[in-house]
């Protein structure tokens, strides 16, 4: 497709246009002389180079939504997992080319430049990424959206690897500046904290609540521009910073407290300082829930706003706006919307309830009972006294709702009640997303069907109307385009590029996959991929890995139920036979593994150690003789993210069944060429049945396996007795052979698998290895495994972002695309 193309000044996008405004701004706005421009320099002007032409088309974006009766979609997300802006916006724009023709002409090496952008971690993994994803799409499909969050000063930390073990270090990501925000300083919202309320008539004598709280902080707008995929909809990310209120530092000063001033200030700030790098919800930290009520409160607050501007009455709201809730974390926004609408606005409660149900949608990301965030009430209740009294009177009415429905059935009454008391007494976050919205869905098939069966089955039983699923989807711009430029090259040769837009169309790739031509083809692009990954590796680690060898690849969050360990076991499985029989005849391997454990995940980072330990002594011993590589790639971000995609042959994909919600690394891997190895969990259900079960290895129980198993009790020392390789591996580990003979270091770890694992490693560990035989087996026949590889890209079509994003737009938002026009 045509970039589009304007003329005149810093918006034009010719190539002496752009040349021009990147000299502009190296002298500018970076203050420098070409020749003692610093590399920073030059990615700072690079980057206001292409800004202009964002906030070009963002100026014409806004002014043609102006006036327009149109919806606007609002995704409320604690975490935007954004990655390097640069280049995706080059390719979005469609002048990447140029801008590489302009650097080499000035003499620089682009990807110095574009290694200098530090990205914006302000994410966890795959929930923090799916919310960038979405953006990449709604703005793709000319979708007016804004995206809401909190602007951590400290993102997700750094992962360092010492001595094996996981090192965390703070992540600076605005140390040098952020090209691509814009600071509002004149859009601000005041939110409040704790205090106590008390009852008054007002004017009409009508019973009212005011909300007399102890403190109150100030959030500042930071906009950044997200630009679609050649079209010029750009919409808005706005997150927010906390700061506190000038007036009460100067009253203070006023008063004499200068250091209670400084105090407040602190203490206001702290709000949005780091992330949680937790990937499932830390239990009542006072600061998350601080953090979640602040950008709810501040992002509602701002909606209201923009919505009054266009004149709009109140009980229309949800014709205009449609708020999604990524998980739970923004749910206080059902309670905070009812206190803005009936205290702030003065509706009466009905048609403010109305609207509330009517704008919010809900999605469910976990079905991980400890993962279900819920707040004890002392100090729900002491933080948000006002809060507190709405989410009672939601629950009578709610629970009235509920007793007429099931008259005397109690049991219901106290499992469905926003309240848990059935042991202290904790505000059930999700509880309260389900009742305050119309629209409540999972992230994968199987997700989805095990919602209404299992954690919200009484809410299925209730309003089954509100129920759909909506499949995780990645964009294909970053994860194949930007990350893959080969591949995508040699794809564009065959069916062109619409595919980019509309991916269903890469199935008109199927048929190349008979064509030994293209095969070969194929097999050299994914070399040069990892050619490029082998030298990342090499840098990074000192380990040389050999392109030669099948890459094995599981990048994801360190976690047990993702059961990383399960591949461990196999490895060492594999060592084992070679100890045994020197000669073992093994397909040259290399695993790859990478992924940031929780600070306070023990388990996991034991996990990351025995990665590293298992590591060195099969790398370094000279039986292994080549057939067996393992690399931790340290620091796994989205970053660095792109090169591993690209150069995987295996992708791993193993969690206990029903534990994984959806996964979106599945995903980017097989849209890349890679097989799966996986069990039948979350988006790999699907992910099977659309390349077909004859290109994907299949292993492991069922959900419904393993829900029997664990009702009739597992017992791990059962597989273990029957399995003598199982022993062994356990043996090798358990006796210190890659502890340097330390038989403590690990024993947490083979405790938990021997007497109570609730992943049950030793359950699948047999048909884990058996189907990695027959890996091992398939890999030796290229042309075939290329074809399984063709044929995995060529049907991944469905697992667009894109495809995701017009399923909520339809069944959930209502909205429509508003195409803009830049003349
Ligand atoms: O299966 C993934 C899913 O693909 C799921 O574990 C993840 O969300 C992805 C996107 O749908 C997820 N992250 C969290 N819960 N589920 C989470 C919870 C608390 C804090 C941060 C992240």
């Amino acid at each position: 497709s045509e970039p589009v193309s304007c003329t005149g000044g810093r918006a034009d996008m010719s190539l002496d246009g752009l040349r021009r405004t990147f000299r502009e701004h190296v002298f500018y706005t970076q203050g420098r002389f070409p020749s003692v421009a610093t590399r920073n320099d030059l990615y700072m002007a690079f980057a206001y180079t292409v800004r202009d032409q964002l906030l070009h088309r963002w100026i014409k974006t806004v002014e043609q939504m102006a006036g327009k009766d149109l919806k606007i979609v609002s995704y409320l997300s604690a975490e935007f997992l954004l990655g390097p802006h640069l280049e995706n916006n080059l390719i979005n724009l469609g002048i990447y080319d140029d801008v590489l023709g302009i650097a080499k002409e000035e003499g620089f090496d682009i990807q110095v430049i574009f290694d200098q952008e530090e990205e914006p971690g302000l994410g966890n993994g795959g929930l923090g990424r799916l919310a960038a994803c979405y953006l990449d799409s709604l703005a793709s499909l000319e979708v007016p959206a804004i995206g809401y969050g909190i602007r951590y000063e400290f993102g997700i930390f750094d992962q360092e690897i010492r001595d094996g073990w996981q090192v965390e270090r703070t992540d600076q990501w605005l140390r040098l500046g952020n090209p691509w925000e814009l600071a509002r300083p004149e859009i601000t919202c005041r939110v409040s904290f704790g205090g106590r309320t008390e009852p008054y008539q007002d004017d009409r004598g009508r019973y009212r609540v005011r909300w007399i709280p102890h403190r109150t902080v100030k959030g500042v707008a930071y906009d950044t521009p997200i630009l679609g995929y050649r079209v010029n909809t750009c919409n808005l990310l706005r997150l927010w910073k906390a700061e506190a209120i000038e007036s009460f530092e100067f009253e203070a000063f006023n008063v004499g407290d200068y250091y209670g001033a400084v105090d407040e200030k602190i203490y206001s700030e702290n709000i949005t300082k780091v992330l949680y790098p937790n990937d499932e919800p830390v239990q009542g930290k006072q600061l998350r829930l601080e953090q979640q009520y602040f950008f709810v409160s501040c992002s509602l607050q701002d909606m209201l706003r923009i919505y009054k501007l266009g004149g709009g009455k109140l009980d229309r709201f949800s014709r205009h706006f449609a708020i999604q809730l990524n998980d739970t974390h923004p749910a206080l926004g059902v309670a905070e919307l009812m206190r803005l609408l009936v205290d702030e606005e003065g509706m009466d409660w009905e048609p403010a309830w109305d609207v509330t149900c009517k704008t919010f949608g809900y999605t469910n990301h976990t079905l991980l009972p400890e993962a279900l965030e819920k707040w004890p009430v002392e100090l729900f209740a002491g933080l948000f006294p006002r809060h507190m009294e709405i989410i009672y009177e939601i629950n009578r009415r709610f629970l009235d709702e509920v007793r007429r429905r099931w008259p005397g059935d109690e049991a219901r009454v106290a499992r469905m009640s926003l309240i848990d008391e059935s042991g202290g007494r904790f505000v059930r976050m999700a509880h309260l997303a389900c009742v305050g919205s119309h629209a409540i869905n999972g992230v994968a098939e199987l997700h989805s069907r095990l919602l209404k069966e299992d954690v919200l089955r009484d809410f299925h039983e209730m309003t089954p109307e509100k129920f759909s699923n909506k499949t995780n989807g990645v964009t294909p711009r970053r994860f194949l385009v930007l990350a893959n430029p080969g591949l995508t090259r040699l794809i564009e040769g065959k069916i062109g590029d619409t595919w980019i837009r509309r991916p269903e169309e890469l199935r008109k790739l199927e048929p190349c996959a008979d064509d030994p031509a293209f095969r070969e083809e194929w097999r050299r692009v994914k070399l040069e991929n990892k050619k490029n990954l082998a030298r990342v590796i090499r840098e990074r680690t000192g380990i040389e890995v050999d392109p030669a060898s099948m890459f094995d690849i599981q990048v994801k969050r360190l976690h047990e139920y993702k059961r990383q360990h399960l591949n461990v076991l196999h490895i060492i499985a594999l060592y084992d036979r070679i100890k045994r029989n020197p000669s073992y005849d093994l397909c040259p391997r290399t695993f790859i593994f990478g992924g940031k454990a929780a600070p306070g995940y023990f388990m996991a980072k034991l996990i990351i150690k025995l990665i590293n330990s298992v590591g060195d002594t099969v790398n370094r011993d000279p039986d292994v003789n080549g057939r067996l590589k393992v690399v931790f790639f340290p620091d796994l971000n989205v970053k660095n993210a792109k090169f591993i995609y690209p150069a995987a042959d295996l992708s791993e994909q193993i969690s206990t069944a029903g534990k994984e919600a959806s996964g979106t690394g599945n995903m980017k891997f097989s849209m890349n060429g890679a097989l799966t190895i996986g069990t039948l969990d979350g988006a790999n259900v699907e992910i099977r049945e659309e390349v077909g079960a004859e290109n994907f290895f299949l292993f492991g129980l069922t959900a419904e396996e393993v829900y029997s198993l664990k009702r009739d009790g597992y017992r791990p020392m059962e597989y273990f007795q029957a399995n003598p390789e199982l022993q062994r591996v356990v043996e090798r580990i358990a006796s210190g052979y890659f502890s340097n003979g330390d038989r403590e270091l690990f024993k947490p770890l083979v405790d938990a698998l021997m007497f109570h694992d609730t992943f049950m490693l030793f359950a699948d560990f047999g048909s884990y290895a058996d189907v990695q035989g027959r890996v091992d087996e398939a890999y030796r026949d290229r042309e075939h495994w290329t074809r399984m590889s063709i044929l995995n890209s060529a049907r991944m079509g469905k697992f667009s972002s894109d495809r995701a994003i017009r399923e909520y737009c339809e069944d959930i938002w209502k909205v429509k695309p508003v195409p803009i026009l830049l003349e």
